[in-house]
Protein backbone atom coordinates (compact mmCIF):
# COMPACT_ATOMS: atom_id res chain seq x y z
CA UNK A 1 0.00 0.00 0.00
CA UNK A 2 0.77 3.52 -0.67
CA UNK A 3 2.38 5.51 2.03
CA UNK A 4 0.20 8.47 3.55
CA UNK A 5 1.36 11.78 2.94
CA UNK A 6 1.16 14.77 5.51
CA UNK A 7 1.83 18.05 5.24
CA UNK A 8 2.88 20.39 8.81
CA UNK A 9 2.78 23.71 8.58
CA UNK A 10 4.31 24.87 11.79
CA UNK A 11 6.71 21.89 11.72
CA UNK A 12 9.66 23.98 13.18
CA UNK A 13 7.07 24.74 16.34
CA UNK A 14 6.98 22.36 19.91
CA UNK A 15 3.71 20.61 18.03
CA UNK A 16 5.37 20.60 14.94
CA UNK A 17 8.02 18.32 15.94
CA UNK A 18 6.13 16.10 18.06
CA UNK A 19 3.69 15.36 15.01
CA UNK A 20 6.19 14.32 12.76
CA UNK A 21 7.54 12.23 15.42
CA UNK A 22 4.16 10.67 15.20
CA UNK A 23 3.25 10.55 11.83
CA UNK A 24 6.53 9.12 11.28
CA UNK A 25 6.16 6.15 13.29
CA UNK A 26 2.27 5.54 11.74
CA UNK A 27 4.67 5.17 8.04
CA UNK A 28 3.79 8.77 7.05
CA UNK A 29 5.50 10.41 4.69
CA UNK A 30 5.92 14.01 6.45
CA UNK A 31 6.31 17.49 4.45
CA UNK A 32 6.48 20.71 6.50
CA UNK A 33 7.04 24.16 5.16
CA UNK A 34 9.65 26.45 6.53
CA UNK A 35 9.57 30.11 6.24
CA UNK A 36 12.57 31.06 6.47
CA UNK A 37 13.88 33.85 8.47
CA UNK A 38 17.51 33.62 8.43
CA UNK A 39 18.20 32.12 11.54
CA UNK A 40 17.89 28.02 11.60
CA UNK A 41 14.55 27.38 13.72
CA UNK A 42 14.91 23.90 13.36
CA UNK A 43 16.71 22.76 16.84
CA UNK A 44 13.38 20.70 17.69
CA UNK A 45 13.62 18.40 14.74
CA UNK A 46 16.64 17.81 15.65
CA UNK A 47 16.43 16.70 19.02
CA UNK A 48 13.53 14.50 18.20
CA UNK A 49 16.17 12.94 15.26
CA UNK A 50 13.52 13.31 12.77
CA UNK A 51 14.94 16.33 10.48
CA UNK A 52 16.59 13.72 8.31
CA UNK A 53 13.41 11.68 8.32
CA UNK A 54 10.98 14.99 7.34
CA UNK A 55 11.18 16.85 3.99
CA UNK A 56 10.97 20.55 4.39
CA UNK A 57 9.91 23.16 1.91
CA UNK A 58 10.23 27.13 1.82
CA UNK A 59 6.62 28.22 1.91
CA UNK A 60 5.02 31.26 3.99
CA UNK A 61 1.33 31.53 5.44
CA UNK A 62 1.42 34.60 4.19
CA UNK A 63 2.02 33.76 0.39
CA UNK A 64 -1.05 32.03 -1.04
CA UNK A 65 1.30 30.60 -4.19
CA UNK A 66 3.82 29.55 -2.13
CA UNK A 67 1.12 26.80 -0.34
CA UNK A 68 -0.81 25.98 -3.64
CA UNK A 69 2.59 25.03 -5.24
CA UNK A 70 3.25 23.52 -1.32
CA UNK A 71 0.12 21.22 -2.15
CA UNK A 72 0.38 19.99 -6.01
CA UNK A 73 4.13 19.23 -5.13
CA UNK A 74 3.58 17.24 -2.03
CA UNK A 75 -0.12 15.82 -2.99
CA UNK A 76 -0.58 15.63 1.12
CA UNK A 77 -3.90 14.00 1.77
CA UNK A 78 -3.85 15.86 5.48
CA UNK A 79 -2.52 19.17 6.18
CA UNK A 80 -2.21 19.85 9.78
CA UNK A 81 -2.05 23.96 10.18
CA UNK A 82 0.45 24.77 12.99
CA UNK A 83 2.15 27.95 11.57
CA UNK A 84 1.40 31.00 13.88
CA UNK A 85 2.60 33.53 15.51
CA UNK A 86 1.48 31.92 18.80
CA UNK A 87 2.68 34.15 21.60
CA UNK A 88 -0.07 35.87 23.13
CA UNK A 89 2.09 38.57 24.63
CA UNK A 90 3.59 39.95 20.90
CA UNK A 91 0.17 39.91 19.36
CA UNK A 92 -0.24 42.99 21.42
CA UNK A 93 2.58 44.63 20.22
CA UNK A 94 2.62 43.19 16.55
CA UNK A 95 -1.37 43.12 15.80
CA UNK A 96 -1.68 43.18 12.09
CA UNK A 97 1.62 40.45 11.44
CA UNK A 98 -0.65 38.26 13.90
CA UNK A 99 -3.88 38.64 11.78
CA UNK A 100 -2.47 37.85 9.07
CA UNK A 101 -0.37 35.17 9.96
CA UNK A 102 -2.62 33.56 12.67
CA UNK A 103 -5.93 34.24 11.15
CA UNK A 104 -6.15 34.76 7.16
CA UNK A 105 -2.71 32.07 7.07
CA UNK A 106 -5.53 29.60 7.49
CA UNK A 107 -8.10 31.17 5.42
CA UNK A 108 -4.94 31.23 2.12
CA UNK A 109 -4.40 27.29 3.21
CA UNK A 110 -8.16 26.49 3.15
CA UNK A 111 -8.15 28.41 -0.66
CA UNK A 112 -5.48 26.36 -1.54
CA UNK A 113 -6.76 23.12 -0.80
CA UNK A 114 -10.06 24.51 -1.87
CA UNK A 115 -7.99 25.13 -5.54
CA UNK A 116 -5.91 22.57 -5.57
CA UNK A 117 -7.84 19.28 -4.05
CA UNK A 118 -10.62 19.89 -1.97
CA UNK A 119 -10.67 16.04 -0.87
CA UNK A 120 -7.47 17.20 1.45
CA UNK A 121 -8.32 16.88 5.00
CA UNK A 122 -7.44 20.06 7.26
CA UNK A 123 -6.86 20.30 10.97
CA UNK A 124 -6.82 23.53 12.17
CA UNK A 125 -5.06 24.25 15.67
CA UNK A 126 -7.44 26.44 17.38
CA UNK A 127 -7.22 27.41 20.86
CA UNK A 128 -8.46 27.76 24.90
CA UNK A 129 -7.69 31.56 24.24
CA UNK A 130 -11.08 32.02 22.10
CA UNK A 131 -12.58 31.27 25.27
CA UNK A 132 -10.46 34.22 26.98
CA UNK A 133 -13.11 36.47 29.18
CA UNK A 134 -14.93 32.82 30.09
CA UNK A 135 -18.24 32.34 29.91
CA UNK A 136 -19.00 29.12 31.26
CA UNK A 137 -16.79 27.95 34.38
CA UNK A 138 -15.61 24.19 32.31
CA UNK A 139 -15.51 24.88 28.78
CA UNK A 140 -16.34 22.62 25.48
CA UNK A 141 -17.47 23.12 22.06
CA UNK A 142 -20.92 24.61 22.54
CA UNK A 143 -19.20 27.54 25.00
CA UNK A 144 -19.57 30.87 23.43
CA UNK A 145 -16.37 32.64 22.89
CA UNK A 146 -15.03 36.06 23.84
CA UNK A 147 -11.45 36.51 22.55
CA UNK A 148 -8.95 38.79 24.88
CA UNK A 149 -5.70 39.13 22.59
CA UNK A 150 -5.06 39.59 18.92
CA UNK A 151 -4.24 36.57 18.94
CA UNK A 152 -7.05 34.98 20.01
CA UNK A 153 -9.73 37.46 18.05
CA UNK A 154 -7.21 35.89 15.03
CA UNK A 155 -7.68 32.37 15.68
CA UNK A 156 -11.08 32.74 15.73
CA UNK A 157 -11.20 33.99 12.93
CA UNK A 158 -9.07 31.04 11.32
CA UNK A 159 -11.64 28.60 13.20
CA UNK A 160 -14.98 29.76 12.00
CA UNK A 161 -12.91 30.25 8.62
CA UNK A 162 -12.52 26.31 9.42
CA UNK A 163 -15.88 26.04 10.20
CA UNK A 164 -17.26 27.51 7.15
CA UNK A 165 -15.31 25.85 4.63
CA UNK A 166 -16.81 22.65 5.86
CA UNK A 167 -20.15 24.01 5.41
CA UNK A 168 -19.86 25.91 2.30
CA UNK A 169 -17.39 23.56 0.39
CA UNK A 170 -17.61 20.52 2.07
CA UNK A 171 -14.23 20.46 3.12
CA UNK A 172 -13.24 17.62 5.55
CA UNK A 173 -12.15 20.39 7.78
CA UNK A 174 -11.81 20.10 11.83
CA UNK A 175 -10.66 22.37 14.48
CA UNK A 176 -9.04 21.31 17.35
CA UNK A 177 -9.73 23.38 20.10
CA UNK A 178 -6.71 22.76 22.33
CA UNK A 179 -5.82 24.17 25.72
CA UNK A 180 -2.24 24.89 27.03
CA UNK A 181 0.30 22.11 25.71
CA UNK A 182 4.15 22.05 27.04
CA UNK A 183 6.84 20.70 26.77
CA UNK A 184 10.55 20.10 26.80
CA UNK A 185 10.37 21.82 23.20
CA UNK A 186 8.70 24.42 24.24
CA UNK A 187 9.26 28.03 23.35
CA UNK A 188 11.52 29.96 25.93
CA UNK A 189 8.90 32.89 26.16
CA UNK A 190 5.81 30.65 27.38
CA UNK A 191 5.48 30.78 31.38
CA UNK A 192 6.22 27.06 31.80
CA UNK A 193 9.31 26.85 29.85
CA UNK A 194 10.56 30.41 31.59
CA UNK A 195 10.34 28.67 35.04
CA UNK A 196 11.77 25.39 33.92
CA UNK A 197 14.98 26.91 32.06
CA UNK A 198 15.57 29.87 34.79
CA UNK A 199 14.67 27.26 37.88
CA UNK A 200 17.80 24.80 36.15
CA UNK A 201 20.00 28.15 35.51
CA UNK A 202 19.52 28.85 39.53
CA UNK A 203 20.31 25.36 40.55
CA UNK A 204 23.36 25.17 38.65
CA UNK A 205 24.54 28.57 39.84
CA UNK A 206 24.02 30.92 36.64
CA UNK A 207 20.98 32.88 37.68
CA UNK A 208 19.46 34.45 40.62
CA UNK A 209 16.26 35.28 40.45
CA UNK A 210 12.92 34.86 38.24
CA UNK A 211 10.55 37.59 36.67
CA UNK A 212 6.94 36.32 36.26
CA UNK A 213 3.96 39.29 35.55
CA UNK A 214 0.36 37.75 36.67
CA UNK A 215 1.08 34.86 38.59
CA UNK A 216 -2.57 34.61 39.70
CA UNK A 217 -3.80 33.11 35.94
CA UNK A 218 -4.88 29.29 35.98
CA UNK A 219 -4.25 27.30 32.87
CA UNK A 220 -5.27 23.99 31.91
CA UNK A 221 -1.65 22.36 31.07
CA UNK A 222 -0.57 18.75 28.95
CA UNK A 223 1.71 17.55 27.64
CA UNK A 224 2.49 17.82 23.81
CA UNK A 225 3.51 14.81 23.02
CA UNK A 226 -0.41 13.39 23.62
CA UNK A 227 -1.81 16.30 22.36
CA UNK A 228 -0.12 15.50 19.01
CA UNK A 229 -2.45 12.45 18.98
CA UNK A 230 -5.71 13.95 19.15
CA UNK A 231 -4.90 16.14 16.33
CA UNK A 232 -4.30 12.60 14.33
CA UNK A 233 -7.38 10.94 15.73
CA UNK A 234 -9.91 13.76 14.76
CA UNK A 235 -8.69 13.63 10.87
CA UNK A 236 -9.12 9.77 10.74
CA UNK A 237 -12.83 10.44 11.57
CA UNK A 238 -15.52 9.78 9.16
CA UNK A 239 -16.85 13.42 9.88
CA UNK A 240 -15.06 16.68 9.97
CA UNK A 241 -15.90 18.39 13.56
CA UNK A 242 -14.64 20.58 16.59
CA UNK A 243 -12.49 18.75 19.36
CA UNK A 244 -12.03 20.28 23.33
CA UNK A 245 -8.41 18.59 24.47
CA UNK A 246 -7.95 19.35 27.71
CA UNK A 247 -6.83 17.70 31.18
CA UNK A 248 -10.09 18.80 32.91
CA UNK A 249 -7.43 20.36 36.23
CA UNK A 250 -6.84 23.79 36.40
CA UNK A 251 -3.56 25.30 37.90
CA UNK A 252 -2.28 28.71 38.94
CA UNK A 253 1.03 29.79 37.05
CA UNK A 254 2.33 30.49 41.11
CA UNK A 255 1.38 26.71 41.77
CA UNK A 256 3.26 25.79 38.67
CA UNK A 257 6.03 27.51 39.68
CA UNK A 258 6.14 26.22 43.13
CA UNK A 259 6.31 22.53 41.67
CA UNK A 260 9.37 23.24 39.37
CA UNK A 261 11.40 25.17 42.15
CA UNK A 262 10.29 21.97 44.74
CA UNK A 263 11.55 19.29 42.46
CA UNK A 264 15.17 20.87 42.34
CA UNK A 265 14.94 21.48 46.62
CA UNK A 266 14.58 25.26 46.00
CA UNK A 267 12.17 27.62 47.42
CA UNK A 268 10.23 29.37 45.13
CA UNK A 269 9.96 32.59 47.68
CA UNK A 270 13.60 33.25 47.18
CA UNK A 271 13.96 33.57 44.10
CA UNK A 272 10.73 34.49 42.60
CA UNK A 273 10.05 38.70 41.22
CA UNK A 274 6.98 40.01 40.49
CA UNK A 275 7.15 42.10 37.13
CA UNK A 276 4.22 44.30 36.58
CA UNK A 277 5.66 44.98 33.34
CA UNK A 278 4.79 41.43 32.05
CA UNK A 279 0.96 41.90 32.81
CA UNK A 280 -0.44 42.03 29.88
CA UNK A 281 -2.77 44.62 28.51
CA UNK A 282 -6.50 41.84 29.29
CA UNK A 283 -5.74 38.81 30.59
CA UNK A 284 -7.46 35.59 30.42
CA UNK A 285 -7.76 35.04 33.92
CA UNK A 286 -8.80 30.72 34.06
CA UNK A 287 -9.47 28.08 31.43
CA UNK A 288 -10.68 24.54 32.56
CA UNK A 289 -11.45 22.59 29.73
CA UNK A 290 -14.12 19.41 28.97
CA UNK A 291 -12.13 16.94 26.57
CA UNK A 292 -15.24 14.03 27.27
CA UNK A 293 -16.84 14.68 23.24
CA UNK A 294 -12.92 13.54 21.77
CA UNK A 295 -13.05 10.68 24.56
CA UNK A 296 -16.66 9.43 23.60
CA UNK A 297 -15.58 9.71 19.76
CA UNK A 298 -12.26 8.63 19.25
CA UNK A 299 -11.07 7.43 22.85
CA UNK A 300 -8.57 10.17 23.52
CA UNK A 301 -7.75 11.25 27.73
CA UNK A 302 -4.65 12.99 28.61
CA UNK A 303 -1.90 10.54 29.64
CA UNK A 304 0.86 13.07 31.74
CA UNK A 305 0.09 14.75 34.83
CA UNK A 306 1.33 18.10 35.07
CA UNK A 307 3.98 16.91 38.08
CA UNK A 308 5.50 14.50 35.73
CA UNK A 309 5.15 16.89 33.33
CA UNK A 310 7.34 19.59 35.02
CA UNK A 311 9.64 17.24 36.36
CA UNK A 312 10.08 16.27 32.37
CA UNK A 313 10.72 19.66 31.61
CA UNK A 314 13.26 20.48 34.05
CA UNK A 315 15.23 17.69 34.13
CA UNK A 316 15.20 18.38 30.00
CA UNK A 317 16.49 22.32 31.20
CA UNK A 318 19.29 21.36 33.78
CA UNK A 319 21.03 18.41 31.22
CA UNK A 320 21.02 21.64 28.80
CA UNK A 321 22.35 23.79 31.07
CA UNK A 322 25.00 21.22 32.14
CA UNK A 323 25.77 20.04 28.50
CA UNK A 324 25.12 22.60 26.22
CA UNK A 325 25.35 26.13 27.23
CA UNK A 326 24.76 28.14 24.31
CA UNK A 327 24.44 31.82 23.87
CA UNK A 328 21.60 33.42 23.44
CA UNK A 329 20.21 33.56 19.66
CA UNK A 330 17.01 35.77 19.13
CA UNK A 331 15.91 35.51 22.49
CA UNK A 332 16.39 31.33 22.37
CA UNK A 333 19.11 29.31 23.87
CA UNK A 334 18.99 27.10 21.37
CA UNK A 335 21.08 26.45 18.56
P1 LIG B 1 5.15 27.42 18.06
O1 LIG B 1 5.15 28.88 18.29
O2 LIG B 1 6.14 26.55 18.76
O3 LIG B 1 5.30 27.14 16.48
C1 LIG B 1 4.77 28.00 15.52
C2 LIG B 1 5.27 27.59 14.16
O4 LIG B 1 4.73 28.48 13.16
C3 LIG B 1 6.79 27.63 13.97
O5 LIG B 1 7.19 26.49 13.25
C4 LIG B 1 7.00 28.87 13.12
O6 LIG B 1 8.15 28.81 12.33
C5 LIG B 1 5.76 28.80 12.24
N1 LIG B 1 5.45 30.05 11.55
C6 LIG B 1 5.32 31.30 12.09
N2 LIG B 1 5.01 32.18 11.13
C7 LIG B 1 4.93 31.49 9.95
C8 LIG B 1 4.63 31.85 8.61
N3 LIG B 1 4.36 33.11 8.26
N4 LIG B 1 4.62 30.87 7.67
C9 LIG B 1 4.91 29.59 7.99
N5 LIG B 1 5.23 29.20 9.24
C10 LIG B 1 5.22 30.14 10.21
O7 LIG B 1 3.66 26.90 18.38
P2 LIG B 1 3.17 25.51 19.03
O8 LIG B 1 3.86 24.40 18.37
O9 LIG B 1 3.17 25.64 20.51
O10 LIG B 1 1.64 25.53 18.61
C11 LIG B 1 1.23 25.03 17.34
C12 LIG B 1 -0.07 25.71 16.93
O11 LIG B 1 -1.08 25.42 17.89
C13 LIG B 1 0.00 27.23 16.85
O12 LIG B 1 -0.86 27.63 15.81
C14 LIG B 1 -0.56 27.69 18.19
O13 LIG B 1 -1.12 28.98 18.07
C15 LIG B 1 -1.60 26.63 18.43
N6 LIG B 1 -1.92 26.32 19.81
C16 LIG B 1 -0.90 26.03 20.68
C17 LIG B 1 -1.18 25.66 21.97
C18 LIG B 1 -0.10 25.35 22.94
O14 LIG B 1 -0.39 25.32 24.15
N7 LIG B 1 1.12 25.06 22.50
C19 LIG B 1 -2.59 25.56 22.44
C20 LIG B 1 -3.57 25.85 21.42
C21 LIG B 1 -3.23 26.20 20.15
P3 LIG B 1 9.63 29.28 12.90
O15 LIG B 1 9.91 28.39 14.07
O16 LIG B 1 10.51 29.02 11.76
O17 LIG B 1 9.46 30.72 13.28
P1 LIG C 1 -0.78 31.54 27.00
O1 LIG C 1 0.64 31.00 27.49
O2 LIG C 1 -0.84 33.02 26.95
O3 LIG C 1 -1.81 30.84 27.84
O4 LIG C 1 -0.82 31.02 25.50
P2 LIG C 1 1.81 31.69 28.33
O5 LIG C 1 2.63 30.57 28.84
O6 LIG C 1 2.50 32.75 27.55
O7 LIG C 1 1.03 32.42 29.54
C1 LIG C 1 0.26 31.69 30.48
C2 LIG C 1 -0.13 32.60 31.64
O8 LIG C 1 1.02 32.91 32.41
C3 LIG C 1 0.99 34.29 32.74
N1 LIG C 1 2.36 34.77 33.00
C4 LIG C 1 3.37 34.79 32.11
N2 LIG C 1 3.44 34.37 30.83
C5 LIG C 1 4.63 34.51 30.20
N3 LIG C 1 4.73 34.06 28.93
N4 LIG C 1 5.73 35.06 30.78
C6 LIG C 1 5.70 35.52 32.08
O9 LIG C 1 6.68 36.01 32.59
C7 LIG C 1 4.46 35.36 32.78
N5 LIG C 1 4.07 35.66 34.04
C8 LIG C 1 2.79 35.29 34.16
C9 LIG C 1 0.37 34.93 31.50
O10 LIG C 1 -0.08 36.26 31.82
C10 LIG C 1 -0.73 33.94 31.20
O11 LIG C 1 -1.86 34.22 31.98
C11 LIG C 1 -0.34 29.73 25.14
C12 LIG C 1 0.20 29.81 23.70
O12 LIG C 1 0.80 28.59 23.40
C13 LIG C 1 -0.94 30.07 22.73
O13 LIG C 1 -0.42 29.99 21.40
C14 LIG C 1 -2.01 29.01 22.93
O14 LIG C 1 -3.08 29.26 22.06
C15 LIG C 1 -2.48 29.03 24.38
O15 LIG C 1 -1.38 28.78 25.23
C16 LIG C 1 -3.53 27.97 24.65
Amino acid sequence: MQEKRALITGITGQDGAYLSRFLLGKGYKVYGIIARRGTDTRWRLRELSVIDHVQLIDADLIDLSSLVRTLEKTQAEEVYNLAAQSFVATSWDQPLLTADVTGVGALRILEAIRIVNPKTRFYQASTSEMFGKIQRPVQNENTPFYPRSPYAVSKLFAHWSTVNYRESFNLHASSGILFNHESPLRGIEFVTRKVTDAVARIRCGLQQELRLGNIDAKRDWGFAGDYVEAMWQMMQEHEPDNYVIATGKTTSVREMCDIAFKYVGLKMEDHLVIDPNLYRPAEVDILLGDASKAYKRFGWKPKTSLESLVHMMVDADINRVKHEPQPAINGTRHP
